[in-house]
């Protein structure tokens, strides 16, 4: 059994919370938050009796197999920094770093401790994602030479989570950056991008639209757009649309888990729904599904010696195209991902 320890008891960890108690194989022994009253509540919610509300003396007492670390950013520098220090291993939420400069040096510092690291970039592991994943593997569409990674909404995020309201960026590093890694899933590496940005909602501080068109290193023609600025006849919060063109056929993820796909042979609708568990809620279940399956293999990672999918190493190319999103909507220009 894994003894792990969680960093930051806020809104999104209770999510985090439930996927470790139904994960075998590792469980959460002591919580961490610099809030005394959130902290006592997650103890008290799911059972664990070790609480710190510091992380370095939560280290310096506890005996821990990983640290799963649920803080927003501006603590993950310093946090994954203290987990290298101590030699645990070390899951960080995204936006993994607030620059290139501190996601590299985050990596060399677990690399030089002979640390694994995971961020924690959960919608590759969507159930309709990876079904769409399968399909483009199996070869029924032939060759993809084009596709699309949309999602398009007005739920408020903001009630959850205010600080996504008041800071400079904001859908990019939040959301776009999920649809970005999701591109890198589906299309392979990217050489090229193009952003455009704009702020619709005048009661935030960051962009809440952006288009972005991305040239994949083994050919593939993308685009990736997100919006918190669109109002449609159904909320489809939190889904991710796809659209996926192949020399042999197409495949098109709708909205309510509607996976349809089409070839000379005919087409086939798929239900691609991710499973309800009783501690889930509608509409998050999508990403709450997510959750318990990334952590999932972070346990098998660990006891296999694998490097985990979004490894800290990994990452860091999701976060260049997040980088390069700002900088080419900032200059108008497309962007070398190699110069990032
Ligand atoms: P939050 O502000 O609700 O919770 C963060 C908690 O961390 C707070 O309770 C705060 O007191 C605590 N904290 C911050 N720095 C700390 C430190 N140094 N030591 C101890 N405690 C500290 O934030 P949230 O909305 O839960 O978001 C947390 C992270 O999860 C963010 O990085 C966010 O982007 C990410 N997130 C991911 C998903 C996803 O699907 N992957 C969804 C929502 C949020
Ligand atoms: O996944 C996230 O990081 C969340 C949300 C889906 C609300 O944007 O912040």
């Amino acid at each position: 059994m894994l003894n792990g320890a969680l960093i930051g008891c806020g809104f999104f960890a209770v999510n985090q919370l439930h996927a470790w108690q139904e994960i075998e194989g590792a469980r959460i022994v002591a919580l961490c938050d610099r809030d005394p009253e959130r902290l006592a509540k997650a103890g008290r919610d799911f059972g664990v009796e070790r609480y710190f509300a510091d992380a370095e003396a939560m280290f310096a007492e506890e005996r821990l197999d990983f640290v799963d670390i649920a803080t927003t950013l501006p603590s993950h520098r310093a946090l994954v920094e203290l987990a290298a220090r101590h030699r645990v291993p070390v899951i960080c939420q995204k936006p993994f770093a607030a620059t290139m400069a501190d996601g590299r040096v985050m990596v060399a510092a677990c690399e030089a401790a002979g640390v694994p690291l995971m961020v924690h970039e959960n919608f590759r592991w969507q159930a309709p994602i990876r079904a769409v994943r399968a399909v483009i593997d199996s070869g029924r569409i032939g060759e993809v030479f084009w596709g699309r990674v949309s999602f398009r909404s007005s739920y408020d995020v903001f009630s959850g989570q205010p600080y996504l309201a008041t800071g400079e960026r904001f859908i990019i590093e939040d959301l776009g950056i999920h649809s970005l890694d999701i591109a890198r899933f589906l299309f392979g590496d990217v050489a090229r991008l193009t952003s455009r940005t704009r702020r619709v909602n005048p009661a935030i501080r960051g962009e809440d639209v952006a288009t972005m068109l991305l040239d994949h290193e083994g050919g593939v023609t993308s685009v990736v757009d997100c919006s918190y600025a669109t109002r449609l006849a159904e909320e489809p919060f939190p889904q991710t649309l796809i659209e996926i063109d192949g020399s042999r056929g197409t495949i098109r993820l709708g909205q309510d888990f509607r996976m349809i796909v089409a070839t000379d042979g005919g087409s086939e609708t798929l239900d691609v729904a991710p499973p309800l568990h009783p501690w889930m809620e509608r509409p998050w279940h999508l990403i709450q599904e997510s959750v318990v399956a990334i952590q999932q293999h972070w346990v098998a990672c660990l006891a296999e010696g694998r490097e985990p999918a979004t490894s800290g190493h990994d990452n860091l190319k999701t976060l260049a195209l997040v980088e390069a999103a700002y900088r080419s909507a900032a200059s108008g220009d497309t962007l070398a991902l190699a110069g990032i």
